[in-house]
């Protein structure tokens, strides 16, 4: 029970209390409990006599692992754990894990026991030294290896790495790496530029970074899986081409519209399909026919929006079913505004396909921002 004096001082100075990490780890996961406190062992293993503190930056994994990190977080002040809900991606956990930090030095590393945290001292000293400004480990230079990766994952990876040095003329060797310290001061400077897109946050620093960072390289192979799935999948690789994109075409029109426009576009391909197995295929009458195709392609619209353009937010369960409902509204919405416009603009003179371009335009503006807004509103 506190004093009354107890109650109104601050904080005693005069304790002997601790001072904050030199380094914070970050550890982005999703589904690693098996892991997390193996990785966390050899972390201490590795660091001895530094100041360190991991931190897990969890995406409301299924598995119970941010219980995990909390149970062992309650034996050992130097873990704490992120909780991030509705929201997915291993970039922007690493961005947020780094927010939260105030230590000099930032690293990550994956949370399968993949990388290789022996490295950790080393990058480390790197950064002491100050004469550089990141440290990656690289698979790519003598001494590094990819483990064991069958052909194709392996060939995958040469190409991506081959493809993210050109187009962004990154001179790493292993751009793609996910396991690397930065200074933080080199972070900050960085960090509202980031695309914060899928997996590959260190090619978001080098693209993003004004000037061309001081970095050094140092070897480490790639362990297989300690246990768990991994999280690698199509998406992943559409996340690096947008990236990518992004960083070449710089923010204009954000990646989510694109995605939005080429999805919508096929909705028409997935309408005529439907109409025509309604009409021709089981004779219904013109207009049950087109109500048919017009929800069949609004759901398959919103299943594919659901899955690429808002993963990180993905709606499931009952949001999901209230999100079809809304999303389904606004796009009716959309489709009154389109030939609204579209009429209009064929009423005061104007050729066909331009009033027909206008209205769709005007129709995807909308309801783009209207889904946005009432469908996937970020939970922030
Ligand atoms: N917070 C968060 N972490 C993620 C997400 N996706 C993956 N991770 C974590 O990021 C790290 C790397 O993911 P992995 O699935 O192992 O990817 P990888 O190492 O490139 O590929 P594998 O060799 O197949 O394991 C792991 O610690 C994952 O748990 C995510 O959406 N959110
Ligand atoms: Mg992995």
């Amino acid at each position: 029970m506190l004093s009354s004096a107890d109650e109104t001082a601050g904080p005693d100075r005069t304790a002997d209390v601790p001072a904050g990490p030199e380094i914070s780890i970050v550890v982005p996961t999703f589904n690693e409990r098996e892991n997390i406190a193996e990785l966390v062992r050899r972390i201490g293993e590795a660091l001895p006599g530094v100041a360190w503190e991991v931190i897990v930056v969890d995406d409301d994994s299924t598995d119970g692992t941010a219980a995990r990190v909390s149970e062992l977080a309650r034996q050992d002040r130097r873990i704490r754990c992120i909780q991030r809900i509705g929201r997915r991606g291993l970039s922007s956990a690493c961005i947020e894990g780094f927010l939260s930090s105030s230590a000099p030095y930032l690293a990550v590393i994956d949370g399968d026991l993949q990388h290789d945290e022996t490295v950790l001292p080393d990058m480390l000293e790197n950064l002491r030294q100050g004469d550089v400004d990141i440290v990656v480990g690289s698979r790519y230079m003598a001494g590094g290896g990819i483990g064991d990766w069958d052909g194709r994952r392996a060939r995958l990876s040469r190409a991506s790495t081959l493809l993210a040095q050109k187009t962004l003329r990154v001179v790493l060797s292993d751009p793609m790496s996910g396991f690397f310290a930065v200074r933080r001061d080199v972070l900050h400077g960085v960090v509202r530029g980031l695309s914060g897109v899928g997996f590959k946050i260190l090619l978001d620093i080098f693209a993003t970074a004004e000037r061309p960072l001081r970095f050094r390289e140092l070897p480490y192979e790639f362990r297989a899986r300690h246990a768990g799935e991994s999280k690698v999948d199509g998406i992943v690789a559409l996340d690096f081409l947008t990236m990518l994109l992004q960083k070449k075409a710089g923010r204009l029109v954000p990646s989510r519209l694109i995605y939005f426009s080429v999805i919508g576009g096929g909705g028409i391909v997935v309408h005529l399909a439907a109409f025509a197995a309604a009409f021709h295929g089981f004779s219904l009458a013109f207009w049950p026919s087109q109500a048919i195709a017009a929800l069949f392609a609004m759901v398959v619209n919103f299943t594919l929006n659901n899955l690429v353009t808002y993963r990180d937010q993905r709606l499931s369960g009952r949001d999901w079913l209230r999100g079809l409902v809304v999303f389904c509204l606004v796009c009716s919405i959309g489709a009154v505004g389109n030939v609204g416009v579209a009429s209009y603009i064929f009423r005061g003179g104007g050729a066909w396909l331009p009033s027909v371009l206008a209205g769709l335009l005007i129709g995807t503006v909308w309801n783009y921002a209207a889904t946005a807004f009432y469908v996937w509103r970020p939970r922030r």
